[in-house]
């Protein structure tokens, strides 16, 4: 493993050395590799391609809901009924950029304590704080890095607040939104957003009062029409703290998922996350390229100020920037 890295060669060999090591159970290997991925290193995208053949085959459950719902001691809940059940687990938590982000590393610190000595569960906390675009297509990215260890059920946990959560979500095979009771949360006022990307609700606290009411106005929103393929998604009740209502979520997110296969759907659902997934692969490559051969970071400040100053057309700029660099290829022998 200390082949050095610089040239192509010694990256294929680096990334083959460390992905032998993260499917062999190597835990440090795994967490080596995810953080080569999260921090976009010169490894990344060799150490990806290693992983991928071993990857496809895991179930992907998105958990999402409002800040402080419950999704961390639901996930925790589900990953212990799915070992029970023999199955290994991953599990990719985004802490999202915002006040609650200290409480939730926190729990995720005390989850790891929990489960430490279980080498068919592995638990990854991304930060999101001053990530720069790309953020659900990494997020999928560290999945697969998790899955390509072994692992057969990964849930991934992201706190529903903005566009980039919901890009998320949507890379999961079977999405769960969280809501509960007695927030003042009423799902009139949750994003349309989020109900549209449901499979399952899970109604979180319904150890509180007004589990009822917010049942019924799921079932409301639900009589509107709405989701797609004919499929309702159906709303289960749950006690993360206590476990109640655990067998029955996961019950019906194997029935979910089930469905999506006997339609032909989840590969429908997976090619158009692909497709997604590549838009912004050669969105970053292509950006990564221009800095890389015309455009270093004071460049771009350069002619930002000079755009802002209205001095220079920054249509014609990029059009010259991207023309630029396809003559440059051509030149290389690469057109
Ligand atoms: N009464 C009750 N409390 C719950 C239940 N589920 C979770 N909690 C509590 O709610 C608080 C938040 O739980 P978390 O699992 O951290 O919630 P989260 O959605 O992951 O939070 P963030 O990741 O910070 O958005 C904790 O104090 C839990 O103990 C439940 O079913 N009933
Ligand atoms: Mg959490």
């Amino acid at each position: 493993m200390a082949t050095g890295t610089s040239t192509p060669a010694g990256r294929w060999e680096a990334a083959e050395n460390l992905v032998a090591g993260l499917r062999g159970g190597d835990v440090r290997a795994l967490a080596r590799a995810i953080s080569l991925v999260e921090n976009d290193a010169p490894t990344a995208s060799a150490v990806l391609s290693a992983c991928f053949p071993y990857t496809g085959h895991a179930l992907r459950i998105g958990l999402t809901g409002a800040p402080g719902s419950g999704k961390s001691t639901l996930v925790d809940r589900l990953a212990a009924h799915y070992r029970a059940q023999q199955q290994t687990v991953g599990i990719v938590a985004v802490d999202p950029t915002s006040p609650f982000t200290g409480g939730a590393i926190l729990g995720d610190r005390i989850r790891m304590q929990g489960h430490h000595a279980d080498p068919g569960l592995y638990i990854r906390s991304m930060a999101t704080r001053g990530f720069l675009g790309g953020l659900a297509s990494t997020t999928a990215d560290i999945a697969s890095v998790v899955e390509a260890s072994g692992k057969t059920r990964l849930l991934i946990e992201t706190v529903g607040v903005g566009q980039d959560e919901v890009d998320i979500v949507r890379l999961a095979d079977v999405t769960v939104v969280v809501l509960v009771p007695g927030l003042g949360d009423d799902v009139q006022s949750i994003k349309a957003g989020i109900l549209e990307i449901a499979d399952i609700f899970a109604v979180n606290k319904s150890d509180r009062e007004g589990a009822d009411r917010v049942e019924r106005e799921i079932r409301a929103m639900q009589s509107l029409g709405g989701h797609a393929e004919g499929w309702v998604p159906p709303v289960v009740r749950t006690v993360a703290t206590t476990g109640e209502g655990t067998a029955a979520l996961a019950e019906a997110i194997e029935r979910g998922a089930e469905r999506l296969r006997q339609a032909g759907k989840l590969d429908e659902k997976r090619t158009a996350a692909w497709q997604a997934r590549l838009v912004e692969m050669i969105r970053q490559k292509l950006v990564r390229e221009l800095v890389r051969h015309r455009l270093g970071a004071s460049d771009l400040e350069a002619h930002a100020r000079a755009v802002a100053a209205r001095e220079e057309d920054p249509y014609l700029l990029v059009e010259g920037l991207v023309r630029g660099l396809l003559d440059l290829h051509r030149e290389d022998g690469n057109g």
